[in-house]
């Protein structure tokens, strides 16, 4: 079947039977998400690279989330609060949101899909708040990806609920030594990697020799990832996500990690729009969004 018989948007089975959705552009990109988490998996280029990492040892099997790939954390970055880490949407099955709010309209060559998430009666018990969660998925026609998260809470108690949030994004790079990181100078972290104490970075851009795992606060909108080897820049653009985590685990948290190569650090890095510091609380029938735009330049944008 040649590229443009095929459908712009499918079904299909994934590993172990999981449901994917597959994305397609108008020029050969792709898009692939599982609705086992709305975890969007695969993210290639119009000449068929994978621009995400995933890792070979990834479980795809719940109630295990998948290794790689976008993460959604909800409602609970990390371990700030009583939830599992990263929240349960992650390992939650998302379905199609068939009355999708009106969305400014996308131009033409977009294709997207619209998810929704909303609490199961076990949730409701570890977590006593209603919402519903509302993701779409967008290829654009030059190949970035856009996910918009929209969190509405629809609880009639009159209660509001407060929430942290990320898209846990895993960077496919050439060789994390290779790597450097632009638009986080200067600014304020908490590193996990030292009790979460509040430090200040210094005032050039990121490169990577260990394990990293800081929270950056009131981060730009724009964030750049420029892989060295392969003279490619991963842009991302944020909008209502005002932190930044960068993780990579190196070599000792990968070898402790069962569904992690003991190799696989050399070939990602996290760089995850979040909201952390300030968390969000929403009153009845309020609504919170958070958007990420992912593109690539096929250069460095050197300082
Ligand atoms: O985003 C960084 C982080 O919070 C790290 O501390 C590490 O735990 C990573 O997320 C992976 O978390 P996970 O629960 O997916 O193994």
């Amino acid at each position: 079947m040649s590229s443009s018989e095929r459908k712009p948007i499918e079904v299909i089975k994934g590993i172990n039977g999981l449901e994917k959705v597959v994305l397609r552009g108008i020029h050969g990109t792709c898009v692939e998400v599982y609705l086992y988490g709305a975890h969007v998996t695969s993210w290639k280029n119009e000449l068929g690279e994978e621009l995400l990492f995933v890792s070979s040892k990834s479980i795809f099997k719940p109630p295990k989330p998948i290794r790689g790939g976008i993460p959604i954390c909800f409602p609970q970055f990390s371990n700030l609060g009583p939830l599992e880490t990263h929240g349960f949407a992650r390992n939650r099955l998302w379905t199609f949101d068939d009355d999708p709010p009106p969305f400014p309209p996308d131009a033409a060559n977009k294709v997207f899909i619209d998810l929704i998430l909303r609490p199961t009666k076990e949730d409701l018990k570890i977590w006593p708040h209603s919402f519903e969660f509302r993701l779409r998925i967008t290829l654009g026609p030059g190949g970035d990806l856009m996910l918009t998260s929209r969190v509405r809470n629809t609880g009639t108690d009159g209660k509001p609920f407060t929430f942290t949030f990320a898209y846990h994004t895993y960077f496919s790079v050439s060789d994390i030594s290779e790597v450097r990181v632009e638009g986080l100078e200067t600014l304020d972290y908490l590193d996990n990697c030292q009790n979460r104490e509040r430090f200040t970075e210094q005032g050039d851009s990121l490169t990577f020799e260990s394990e990293v795992d800081k929270i950056y606060l009131s981060t730009p909108t724009k964030i750049a990832v420029m892989d060295h080897e392969k003279k490619r820049t991963f842009l991302i653009r944020k909008e209502g996500l005002p932190d930044a985590v960068v993780w990579n685990p190196w070599d000792k948290k990968a070898k402790a990690m069962a569904d992690f190569g003991d190799d696989e650090y050399k070939h990602m890095l996290c760089v995850e729009a979040a909201v952390v510091e300030k968390p969000i609380t929403l009153k009845p029938g309020e609504e919170w969004r958070g958007r990420q735009e992912l593109s690539t330049v096929n250069k460095l944008l050197d300082s």
